[in-house]
């Protein structure tokens, strides 16, 4: 509050100041018998060095704040469509950059080259319509240039994906990632957010799950009343109770019946035989794995508010917004091994973070993520388990040995698809 006081003042007084500068500059141009707005030549001349001495000093802070700050520390893109993203970024800083050396070089020389000089007329030019014609039409078709690359590769990257890709699902939630792979069928159980409770944090949708979350509606559970509870306490005259409590009482329970007439239109359309689906979804709460070469089709999932989820080194980011799913398709170039040697770094991570001011703990909503050789990657996926609790590769043990040989087969295919 004192500090903003202190502030007018010192504006309102400085503004006094300035007008009583104007002041005492109109008189003594009275008293010296000069027009006001006539500007001594030698003012004139030391503006226009000015303009040119600001110019040399602009363009000096802009190339040293380029190369000081220019360099992101990155490394190279370790995706497919990052490669393409950075192009088009370089793209359109070369043309950005030129432009502004062109434009700012004409301003500030030509106000230092033409400076009035006593005696000459300025030359009047109302009008060109070659001129008005060559700056409206090479802009624009420069910028429909880098549009069209643009969306064409926007729509590359978010069209629906083939069968080759994989399906995973990435959860976010105030302040967390997790992921969900879609198992050996590829394709993800379905959710729904009414089906949240504390043993089914992603609202999947299995039978059990149904079940489960009209039973914590009617009978309750942990931390959770049923109705049957609530209308007890709202019928019990022995117990006096405010009006307040009573009205929250009312709204829990009116809440709680609408939940169990839309649970139990789910329950009665759910066919069972979607169970299968979401049972061999594997989740994988602390990390992202990913298979080098592999294209995937993420799809993304919001439970509070809207998080954004980015891949700097992937240069890749989403929105992820509650009650919409989003997407895009991706695919790692570089393990995380061959990263660190490129980066030279032997600590190095890829990871996913919130890249939307999402609440108090924003800062630290990250999920490591790592990409593996095809070897590394098929040893992860033998350790995991699936939503129902069976392995991943749920091979007999006669199988196992060729199943697996199989499967690194393929991963070795996959990988080597971006080598080089
Ligand atoms: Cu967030």
């Amino acid at each position: 509050m004192g500090t903003k006081l202190i502030i007018l003042l010192v504006i309102v007084l400085g503004v006094i100041a300035i007008a009583q500068l104007v002041r005492v500059y109109e008189l003594t141009a009275k008293h010296t018998n000069k027009k006001s707005e006539e500007v001594p030549h030698r003012d004139n001349i030391f503006n226009a060095n000015m303009m040119l001495f600001f110019m040399i000093f602009f363009y000096a802070a802009f190339i040293w704040l380029m190369v000081k700050f220019g360099y992101t520390g990155l490394g190279p893109a370790a995706s497919t469509h990052g490669i393409e993203t950075d192009w088009l970024l370089n793209l359109n800083f070369v043309i950005i950059i030129a432009v502004f050396f062109l434009t700012n070089t004409l301003l500030f020389v030509f106000a230092w080259k033409y400076v009035k000089r006593p005696g000459v007329k300025a030359f009047f030019y109302p009008h060109n319509n070659k001129l008005e014609m060559v700056w409206t039409v090479i802009p624009a078709a420069v910028l429909a240039v880098i549009i069209i690359l643009g969306l064409r590769s926007w729509n590359e990257i978010t069209r629906p994906a083939d069968e080759d890709y994989e399906n995973v699902e990435i959860y976010s939630y105030q302040f967390g990632w997790t992921a969900r792979y879609s198992g050996v069928d590829n394709v993800l159980g379905d959710f729904d957010y009414k089906l949240t409770t504390a043993e089914n944090q992603y609202g999947i949708m299995t039978r059990a799950n149904i079940d489960n979350a009209l039973h914590m509606m009617r009978i309750g559970g942990p931390g959770e009343e049923g109705i049957e509870l609530l209308e007890a306490r709202l019928n019990n005259e022995s117990v006096v109770m405010s009006k307040a409590d009573r009205k929250k009482l009312e709204v829990d329970l009116g809440r709680k019946q609408r939940m169990i007439r839309l649970l139990e239109q789910i329950s009665k359309t759910y066919n069972d035989s979607l169970d299968n689906i979401a049972n061999n979804d594997v989740v994988v709460p602390d990390s992202l794995v990913l298979l080098k070469g592999q294209n995937y089709n993420f799809s993304f999932r919001a439970k509070d508010v809207i998080h954004s989820a980015y891949f700097p080194h992937f240069r890749a980011q989403m929105n992820t917004v509650p009650g919409m799913t989003t997407y895009f398709k991706m695919q790692p170039i570089f393990t995380t091994d061959e990263m660190r040697e490129k980066m030279n770094n032997d600590e190095f991570e890829y990871i996913l973070m919130c890249n939307k001011i999402c609440g108090g703990s924003h800062y630290k909503m990250k999920m490591a993520v790592r990409v593996l050789g095809p070897e590394d990657y098929l040893n992860w996926q033998k350790s995991k388990m699936t939503y129902d609790g069976s392995p991943w590769l749920n091979f007999t043990d006669a199988e196992r040995a060729t199943k697996e040989a199989e499967l690194l087969d393929k991963y070795r295919e996959i990988a080597s698809s971006v080598e080089g």
